[in-house]
């Protein structure tokens, strides 16, 4: 990691009032959960369009749902890491401090972040394809969940390709974005829309672009520092410089 790159970042930071994380699969892989374009990620193993759209729901539940299943069990085993927990931290150093994530594994929440917006749902929520029945929680329901009051399909809570993103979400994560100092990219590789168009949005508000990321994305090109390194690594080196440049 290069001592440069992170006082760089840490002085943009020290200098903030409102700073902006996006972060994406790359935080949650070093709690392991496999990412999602990385060669070993869940992409690789199963096809995107196959799995995570209405059509496949609509298709082959069962299918879907054993993917889900998986991702749930894995999900009960997992702890956030030392960067989360910093994150977490960092809410009360600065006056406005938010999470935007992409990710769907409720591990900011669990690190102690409070200000965090999920924009593409939850996998520890379920929801009834036809009525307002809810549920919370990793339990298994099973290869075939169905409602306990309509009988209909249960669905995971989240947001599949083609489908909108939760009201008021990414109103809120743009509206962060364009009034932030300081947006800091933490492990997505720039891809997904509309999440992917935070970056550019906070930097035509002249925001400050810092991206954590062992490799180049499609948003490098719009940061003002790179650091290449892992995030729990690199988050754990910015808290360091952050303090010494802060006091
Ligand atoms: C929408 C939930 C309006 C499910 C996910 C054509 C037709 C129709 C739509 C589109 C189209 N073209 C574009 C679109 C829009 C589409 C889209 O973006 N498609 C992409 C594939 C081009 N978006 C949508 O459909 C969105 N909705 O736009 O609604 C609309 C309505 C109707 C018609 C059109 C538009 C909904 C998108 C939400 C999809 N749901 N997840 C589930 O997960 O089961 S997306 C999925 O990808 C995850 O949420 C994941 O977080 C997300 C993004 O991936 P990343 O987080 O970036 O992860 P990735 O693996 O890619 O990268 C990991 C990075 O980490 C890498 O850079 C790696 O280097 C780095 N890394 C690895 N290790 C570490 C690390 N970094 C730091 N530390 C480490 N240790
Ligand atoms: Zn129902």
């Amino acid at each position: 990691m290069n001592e440069t790159e992170i006082e760089q970042a840490a002085e943009l930071l020290a200098k903030a009032s409102s700073v902006c994380v996006s972060s994406g699969a790359g935080m949650s892989a070093e709690s392991g959960i496999e990412t999602f374009r990385d060669e070993n990620g869940l992409w690789s193993k199963f096809d995107a369009e196959e799995l995570a759209t209405p059509e496949a729901f609509e298709r082959d539940p069962v299918k879907v749902w054993d993917w889900y299943r998986h991702r749930r069990r894995q999900l009960a085993t997992i702890e956030p890491h030392a960067g989360h927990r910093l994150l977490a931290e960092w809410e009360e150093r600065v006056d406005d401090f938010v999470v935007v994530t992409q990710n769907i594994d409720g591990l900011h929440h669990a690190a102690g972040s409070q200000n965090v917006i999920e924009l593409h749902g939850r996998m520890d929520a379920v929801r009834c394809v036809s009525c307002d029945y809810q549920l919370q929680g990793l339990d298994d329901l099973g290869p075939e969940p169905r409602c306990p009051k309509c009988q209909d399909w249960l669905r995971p809570g989240v947001v599949w390709f083609r489908e909108m993103l939760p009201p008021g979400a990414i109103e809120a994560a743009f509206a962060a974005a364009q009034r932030c100092d300081v947006l800091l990219l933490i492990g997505t590789s720039g891809v997904v829309q509309p999440a992917a168009s935070l970056a550019e949005a906070a930097k035509s508000y002249g925001a400050a672009v810092i991206e954590v990321n062992p490799n180049q994305t499609a948003l490098s090109s719009l940061a003002d520092v790179h650091v290449a390194a892992g995030c729990r690594d690199a988050l754990t080196a910015l808290d360091k410089a952050w303090r010494r440049v802060g006091s």
